[in-house]
């Protein structure tokens, strides 16, 4: 990595936390801002780059969740910025149902070029992750004629009402705010850490659901399987190796439309530009947003040319969808990552973290698993001597963590799971001063 990064990469906490800025900000917030939006932290930031976070009275901190996995360039790229500001100077919009522009049409180029698979493919552009697995399904289900959509436990693919149907855990994200829309199945995940059959293989994983499936709705039925390669919300889970590509294999045999959600875990975060590309798995539709634009809103669904011509002129769009800025900014971010090797940068990423946490969980009966791939990483917290999650300890961890200047987030069906989702631009040294910091949380608290 070659990066000159614009403000000190370091962490530092001066006084009171949070500050009186911060404070002040927040008694604003409470009066004007819905109470339904809530923040992980209770700073308020003024400036970020590289690895950090600057807030409003000045405290510095290190910055292990980019933004819940969209600033992999980092927040303050400046490749980005340049692009965002030159394009927005010349036009902010025309609209590209109106008067199209080249950037959106490069942009499908370049996602052609890096999912994987070797058919012709075609995209379409959104503006929201949530936005692009609605139309992913839309496509599937015309394309296909079939209404069944299936989904996981523990998925998260939205907010919208029919990504929250899709998205497994009630609270925070549905309950009392449906009714749900109908034709969504939940099927058993691999969730190699909480099997009852701890030696259960991914493709036996998969047979199970498979078997649930045939059961349940039947092949002929599905219009499309939805699954995120390695859940994000859900707690960084993992599936066995074998279970994707299985799952794949029957959606191929059964004329299902397979969509892999990547809208988490894609580009070079999980250590190659997607997560399927792992296993191999080539998906007939891929949900694409977060990291794709460095910051800027913009989500695309891409895969097989023929699914996404399915869909009649007129039938697939949106005011801002593809919007130029947010394609400026694409395009920025997808070459500095191809640039500076950003999932090589990853890769090195999950050999510090495992370095450092292996041997934790070896010592300490309250880290029940270390897991992930590339910076997508994870720890999950149980009571000792079981598998009981221990949200409390979680919780507390990651308190820790923010107050000594570490910003972390937590996730996981059972609030039990610590996940780090670094820049992917952050130093060495800033790191492992954060596992540091992260490791004294842990023991004080496990
Ligand atoms: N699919 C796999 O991870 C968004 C949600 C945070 P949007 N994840 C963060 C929250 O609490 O709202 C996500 C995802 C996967 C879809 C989405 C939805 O993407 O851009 O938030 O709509």
């Amino acid at each position: 990595m070659d990066i000159q990064y614009r403000l000190e990469q370091k962490r530092s906490i001066n006084g009171a936390f949070p500050g009186p800025k911060s404070q002040a900000l927040a008694e604003r917030r409470a009066r004007v801002v819905a109470a339904g939006v809530a923040s992980t932290a209770p700073v308020y930031a003024a400036d970020a780059d590289g690895g950090v976070i600057v807030d409003v009275d000045g405290n510095s901190f290190t910055d292990l969740g980019s933004g819940i996995a969209v600033t992999t360039v980092g927040a303050g790229n400046q490749e980005v910025a340049g692009a965002v500001a030159a394009q927005a100077a010349r036009f902010t919009h025309t609209c590209f149902m109106v008067t199209p522009y080249e950037g959106y049409v490069e942009l499908a180029e370049k996602i052609a070029e890096l999912t994987p698979g070797t058919h012709a493919k075609k995209t379409v552009l959104f503006n929201s992750g949530a936005e692009a697995v609605e139309n992913a399904v839309k496509i599937a289900r015309l394309a296909t004629g079939r209404t069944a959509v299936v989904a996981f436990d523990h998925a998260y693919h939205g907010r919208t009402n029919l990504t929250m149907g899709l998205t497994a855990k009630a609270a925070p994200y549905k309950r009392g705010m449906g009714p749900t829309a109908p034709e969504i199945y939940r099927m058993p995940m691999s969730y190699p850490y909480r099997e009852e059959n701890p030696s259960i293989s991914g493709k036996e994983a998969a047979e199970r659901a498979i078997l649930s499936m045939e059961k349940q709705i039947g092949g002929d039925q599905i219009a499309a399987i939805i699954i995120e390669p390695i859940q994000g919300e859900g707690g960084f889970i993992v599936p066995a190796a074998g279970f994707l590509p299985r799952i794949a294999e029957w959606a191929k045999e059964q004329g299902i439309v397979f969509i892999a959600d990547e809208v988490q875990s894609g580009f070079c975060r999980t250590g190659a530009w997607f997560a399927v590309d792992h296993e191999g798995v080539v998906p007939d539709l891929m949900t694409l947003a977060k990291g794709i634009a460095g910051g800027m809103p913009l989500s695309a669904v891409t895969g097989r040319a023929e699914l996404l011509d399915a869909v009649h002129p007129g039938g697939l769009g949106g005011t801002y969808g593809g919007n130029p800025v947010a394609v400026a900014g694409a395009l920025a971010a997808i070459d500095f990552m191809a640039a500076q090797d950003l999932a090589g940068r990853a890769r090195e990423i999950e050999e510090a973290f495992y370095a450092r946490f292996r041997p934790l969980q070896e010592e300490l009966a309250g880290l029940g698993e270390v897991r992930g791939r590339g910076a997508m990483l994870a720890l999950e917290f149980v009571k000792a001597g079981g598998t009981e999650p221990d949200a409390d300890a979680t919780r507390k961890i990651a308190a820790d963590c923010l107050a000594q200047g570490v910003l972390i987030l937590t996730c996981g069906t059972y609030g039990n799971v610590v996940r780090l989702l670094p820049p992917l631009v952050i130093g060495d040294e800033l790191l492992a001063d954060a596992f540091d910091v992260l490791e004294q949380a842990i023991r004080a608290h496990v």
